[in-house]
C-alpha cells in the first residue's frame, strides 16, 4: 500500500492553549475542513479547483462585514485566530464531519458563533446540531446574509432553511478573489446549472429531503463570470452540465468567444448528438468527466442510471475523442453483480478504448439515500464511521465479493491504471497530443511524492501553468481546423479533466 505523508493523513493539531483576543465585530471566517487523502489516487486532485460552497456564500456577505476564507487542505497549518472571528461558517461533508466538529468546538470555546452548513447537515442534522450555534439547511447564498443580520441583532435561530427554488440567476457571483490563485490549478470553478435529470440511487442528489429542481443560469452571465476571473482554464463543477442539451448548446455559443479551455462532468447521453459534442469542442471543451459507473447493465439498472448501456460505451468514448475531448471515466466498484475478475476486465476495457484518465470509487451508501436504506435493511452496513465513507474504503458487505477482495480490487485498478505500461497504452492516437498527455499523466498521477511540497509552497498553479498554456494554444489551433473541416480526429491534449 502506498504511504501517505502525515500532513495529508492528519489535520494540524488545534492549539488548546492558544490565547485569543475577543471576537472582532463583523468578521467572519469560512472554513473548508481537512480530510485525509487516499494513497491510491492523485494528491494533486485536491488542489485542481476549489469547492464553490464557501466562495458562493462569501459572495452573499452583507456590506460592512469582512470575510476570510481558509481551506485546511492547502496545508498552511493552524487555522487563523487573529483577528479572532465573530462568526465561523464551516462546510460539512460526511467524510470530514469529525474535523468540522473539532474546529467548531475550538472556535466556540473562544467565543465565536459557529454556523454549520453543507451536505452532512442535511443528511444527519441531529448529529450536527450539538456542534453549532446554528445549522443552515440547503442553499447557503440565500441564508448567509440573513444569519449574519440575525447575529448582529442578537436574534440567531438554531435552524435556517434555504430552498433551491429561488432563481439561480439571482445568486451573487462567488468571491473568487478570496482564494489564493497560486494554490490551485485554476480558481475558476463554475456552476452553470444545478441538479440533474437523473436520480441514481447512490447519488447524494437522491438524499431524503433534498429537493434540487433543475435550474440553469443565463449563459452570458456564466461567460462573464469566467472572463472576470481571467484564467485560461475553467472547471465546471456542475453535477451534470449535459442534463439539458439545448442549454448546453447555448452555453457553448456564449463560451466560444472567450478562447479558454474548460472541462465538465456530463452524462454519456450528450453523445446522442455528435453535433453537440462538436459545439462543445468549438467552445473550448478539452475534457469530460463521465460517470460510466459499471460495464454491467444489471448494475446500471439497479442503480437507476438512465444513460446508454455498456455495449454502447466504447463507441461513445470515440465520439468525444473524435472531437479532441479527453475522457476521465468514473467507475464504481462493488455493485451487486460485481464478481472476482471484474477488475481486470474493467482496466482491460479502459486500456482498450484509450481512456486518458480514470477514477475509481468503492460503492458507498451515503446516509439518507435509497442505497443506504437498502444496505441498512439488508443488514449489510459494516459500521457508521463516516470518515471511512470516502469511496476509498469498503463500508458494506458486497454481494458476490468478500470485503477484502473488493478492497484489493480497488487498489489493483488504481495501481494498474497508473502503471507506466498502462499510461503508455492509453496514449492518444495523434502523436502530437502525446507529450502533453504524458506530462499530464506523470504530473497528476505519478508525482504523489512531489505534491505535498507543491501544495505547501503554493506552487500548484506555477507547476501547471506551462501545460495549461500549451494545451490552450494547441486547442485553439485544433478548433480552427475543426471549424473548417468539420469532424477531426486529432486530439489537442489537456491537463486534467473535472471530477472527483
Ligand atoms: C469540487 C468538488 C470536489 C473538489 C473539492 C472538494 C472540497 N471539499 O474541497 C475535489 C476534486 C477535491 C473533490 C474531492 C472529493 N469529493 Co467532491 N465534489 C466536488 C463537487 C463536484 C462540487 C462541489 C461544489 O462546489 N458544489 C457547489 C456548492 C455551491 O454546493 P454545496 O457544496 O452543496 O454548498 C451549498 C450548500 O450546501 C450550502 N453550504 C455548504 N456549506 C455551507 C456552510 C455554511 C456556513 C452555510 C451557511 C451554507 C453552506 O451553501 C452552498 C451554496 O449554496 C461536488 C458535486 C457537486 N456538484 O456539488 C462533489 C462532491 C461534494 N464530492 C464528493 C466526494 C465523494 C468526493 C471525494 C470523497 C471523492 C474521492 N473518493 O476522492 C473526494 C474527497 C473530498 C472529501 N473528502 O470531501 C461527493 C460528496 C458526497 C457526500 N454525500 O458527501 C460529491 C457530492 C460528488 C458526488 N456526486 O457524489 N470534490
Ligand atoms: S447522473 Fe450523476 S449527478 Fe446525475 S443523479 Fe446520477 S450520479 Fe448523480
Amino acid at each position: 500500500m502506498p504511504t501517505v505523508p502525515r500532513a495529508l493523513r492528519e489535520p494540524p493539531p488545534l492549539d488548546a492553549r492558544r490565547r485569543t483576543a475577543p471576537p472582532s465585530p463583523r468578521t467572519a471566517l469560512l472554513v473548508n475542513p481537512f480530510y485525509p487523502k487516499d494513497p491510491h489516487a492523485s494528491f494533486g486532485k485536491h488542489v485542481l479547483t476549489p469547492t464553490l460552497a464557501l466562495t458562493a456564500i462569501a459572495g452573499a456577505t452583507p456590506a460592512g462585514w469582512s470575510v476570510r476564507y481558509w481551506d485546511e487542505n492547502l496545508l498552511q497549518g493552524h487555522p487563523p485566530s487573529d483577528p479572532f472571528p465573530r462568526v465561523v461558517g464551516i462546510t460539512v461533508h460526511l467524510t470530514f464531519a469529525r474535523r468540522a466538529f473539532e474546529l467548531a468546538r475550538w472556535y466556540r470555546d473562544r467565543g465565536a458563533t459557529v454556523v454549520l452548513g453543507g451536505l452532512h447537515v442535511l443528511s444527519c442534522p441531529d448529529e450536527c446540531a450539538p456542534h453549532a450555534d446554528a445549522l443552515a439547511f440547503g442553499e447557503g447564498a440565500q441564508l448567509w446574509p440573513v444569519i449574519l443580520r440575525d447575529i448582529e441583532a442578537g436574534q440567531l435561530r438554531p435552524r435556517y432553511d434555504g430552498s433551491y427554488q429561488r432563481p439561480y440567476t439571482a445568486d451573487p457571483p462567488p468571491r473568487r478573489d478570496l482564494l489564493d490563485r497560486r494554490a490551485f490549478l485554476t480558481t475558476t470553478s463554475v456552476n452553470a446549472t444545478r441538479g440533474c435529470h437523473n436520480r441514481c440511487g447512490f447519488c447524494y442528489l437522491s438524499t431524503d429531503g433534498l429537493k434540487v429542481p433543475y435550474q440553469c443560469r443565463d449563459p452570458e452571465q456564466v461567460a462573464a463570470e469566467i472572463a472576470a476571473d481571467g484564467q485560461p482554464y475553467c472547471v465546471f463543477t456542475d453535477n451534470n452540465l449535459g442534463s439539458r442539451p439545448d442549454y448546453l448548446r447555448d452555453l457553448c455559443l456564449a463560451l466560444r468567444p472567450l478562447g479558454i479551455i474548460w472541462s465538465a462532468a456530463v452524462t454519456l447521453d450528450v453523445t446522442d448528438d455528435a453535433s453537440l459534442v462538436r459545439e462543445m469542442a468549438l467552445a473550448g471543451c478539452t475534457g469530460v468527466f463521465v460517470g460510466f459507473e459499471s460495464l454491467t447493465d444489471e448494475n446500471l439498472a439497479a442503480a437507476k442510471k438512465k444513460t446508454p448501456r455498456a455495449a454502447e460505451y466504447a463507441r461513445r468514448v470515440g465520439v468525444f475523442h473524435d472531437h479532441g475531448i479527453q475522457v476521465n471515466g468514473s467507475f464504481v466498484l462493488g455493485f451487486d453483480q460485481d464478481r472476482s475478475g471484474c477488475f481486470e476486465e474493467l482496466v482491460d476495457w479502459i486500456e482498450g478504448v484509450r481512456m486518458e484518465s480514470a477514477t475509481y470509487h468503492i460503492l458507498t451508501p451515503y446516509p439518507g439515500t435509497p442505497l443506504f436504506r437498502q444496505m441498512e435493511s439488508e443488514g449489510r452496513l459494516l459500521h457508521r464511521d463516516w470518515t471511512l465513507y470516502d469511496t476509498a474504503h469498503v463500508v458494506f458487505r458486497p454481494r458476490h465479493l468478500s470485503v477484502e477482495e473488493l478492497a484489493a480490487g480497488y487498489e489493483y485498478c488504481y495501481r494498474r491504471t497508473f502503471s507506466h505500461r498502462c499510461i503508455w497504452r492509453r496514449r492518444p492516437g495523434d502523436w502530437r497530443a502525446v507529450p502533453a498527455y504524458l506530462l499530464m499523466a506523470y504530473l497528476y498521477k505519478r508525482s504523489n511524492w512531489l505534491w505535498p511540497l507543491l501544495i505547501r509552497r503554493r506552487l500548484t498553479h506555477w507547476a501547471w501553468r506551462p501545460l495549461l498554456e500549451a494545451s490552450r494554444w494547441r486547442h485553439l489551433r485544433f478548433r480552427r481546423r475543426l471549424e473548417v473541416r468539420g469532424e477531426c480526429r486529432a486530439r489537442p491534449g489537456v491537463p486534467v479533466t473535472a471530477g472527483v
